[in-house]
């Protein structure tokens, strides 16, 4: 008998999961199904997931392709489960290209093909919908939301809109279709859309994807098509970012900037710690930041951490720029009583991290701080050491595509990390010291 496994979470069963199981089950003569405990769920870093162990056990079993159901619990199981029950193929959705192929010693590895474009409220009768997630990136970079929205359960890409720039500026009409054709080969995406109409009419989030003097028109363009927005940060005027405010209350949407580091627990702890006095008074921020993309993108984060540290009252921001073969910008942050300082380079030597002096101790965060899993904070003595860490698993974005599921479940246009308020005043502060 050729036994089949395959594995999944199955959250608000959909289409998706069902025709991969009836391919699964046509791959032999008995179907495996593993699914995901909670635990392990939260322990591979998958979000929102909705629906108990128990109702998404129930929901494979009711296709009728699973001959037995078994529950993933630990990270290592898969290959237990191979030897135990004597699998002969090991299937998966083509998401996971490569990431199993460890298993092909043991048996035939399959990766099928993955549904794109799931549009329907899935399979269920009460009938909990599916987020459609567009794009609109004028790049072949889809800013890694394509692999984390796998990662945020109720979240499925609808596909790409490329706008066509001409003499600098950006429009809703035909795209760039060759690029949206490249992108989506690249990304596994099901659509590329001719329109940025048609790419709204297809999704109910849009993600803004594009240099910083297009995003506003792109955003402020989806709100209008009723669409909710996830965009890059930072906006290019404050004007624009008043703009937005304006018509997220008009429409009751939700706009969220894009900016990770805001979602991350450790970043939370670190600023509660502060906040609390754990180092005394604050007197210095350090930070460094290699760049390959944009300085002022870089900059604009770099904003943010400071100002969530010191704050944005009182604050003068200025630009010191070194434009040889290798750019290397710094940008200083002044305050009564505190100093900041954040370098960006494209030189490979800059090395990153973080370090906040106060006046009864130090932290430091090595390594990329844009994306802290881990701290360390001295006080007292130089021996006085502790260590704080959150694991996270990826570039930190699932955290914020996980945000903005809740807020649009419980029609709340702010995110609880970053308030429109709070990235409106740091575009007035970024316009004020020429960062933007
Ligand atoms: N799937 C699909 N098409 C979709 C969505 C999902 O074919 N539009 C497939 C996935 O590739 C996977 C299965 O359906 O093979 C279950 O998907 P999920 O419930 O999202 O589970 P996943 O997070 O992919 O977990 O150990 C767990 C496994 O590694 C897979």
């Amino acid at each position: 008998m050729k036994k089949v496994i395959t594995y999944g979470t199955y959250d608000l069963f959909h289409e998706g999961h069902l025709r991969l199981l009836e391919r699964a089950r046509g791959l032999g003569d008995y179907l495996i199904v593993g699914v995901t405990s909670d635990n392990f769920d939260r322990e591979r870093g998958k979000l929102n997931v909705k629906d108990s162990l128990a109702a998404r056990i129930e929901a494979v079993r009711a296709t009728g392709f699973a001959d037995e159901i078994i529950v993933e619990e630990y990270l290592g199981q898969k290959l237990s489960d191979v030897i135990r029950f004597g699998v002969s193929v090991f299937a998966i959705g083509s998401d996971w290209k490569g990431k199993f192929d460890y298993l092909s010693k043991h048996c035939e590895v399959v990766y099928l093909e993955r549904t794109k474009g799931i549009s329907s409220t899935g399979l269920r009768e009460e009938g909990a919908k599916l987020l459609r997630l567009g794009i609109v990136s004028d790049s072949q970079d889809d800013g890694d939301v394509g692999a984390e929205t796998d990662f945020v359960s109720g979240l499925e890409i609808s596909g790409v809109y490329v706008p066509a720039i001409s003499g600098g500026l950006a429009g809703l009409g035909k795209g760039d279709m060759a690029a949206a054709g490249a992108f989506c080969a690249k990304y596994d995406l099901a659509a590329a859309f001719g329109t940025a109409d048609e790419l709204f009419a297809g999704s109910d989030v849009v993600y803004i994807h594009t240099r910083r003097r297009h995003r506003f028109f792109f955003a402020a363009a989806a709100l209008r098509h009723g669409c909710h927005v996830i965009c890059d940060f930072p906006l290019n005027k404050p004007e624009e970012a008043a703009g937005i405010c304006g018509l997220v209350k008009e429409k009751g949407l939700v706009f969220a900037d894009c900016v990770p580091l805001a979602y991350l627990r450790t970043f939370q702890q670190l600023i509660w710690l502060l906040q609390g006095g754990a180092i005394g008074q604050v007197l210095s921020v350090e930070c460094a930041m290699p760049t390959h993309g944009s300085f002022r993108d870089a900059e604009a984060l770099a904003a943010f951490a400071v100002t969530r540290i010191l704050g944005t009252e009182n604050a003068g921001v200025r630009r010191l720029c070194v434009c040889t073969r290798e750019r290397y910008d710094r940008v200083v942050f002044s305050y009564p009583d505190a100093v900041a300082s954040c370098s960006a380079s494209g030189s490979k030597w800059l090395k990153p991290g973080m370090t906040v002096l106060g006046s009864d101790g130090r932290v430091n965060v090595p390594g990329a701080w844009w994306n802290m899993s881990y701290f360390k904070m001295r006080t007292g003595s130089e021996d006085d050491l502790r260590r704080y860490s959150f694991n996270i698993e990826g570039p930190g974005l699932r955290y914020l595509l996980s945000e903005v599921t809740q807020m649009i479940a419980e029609r709340r246009g702010e995110s609880i990390a970053l308030s429109h308020e709070e990235a409106q005043k740091l575009v007035y502060l970024l316009e004020q010291g020429d960062l933007l």
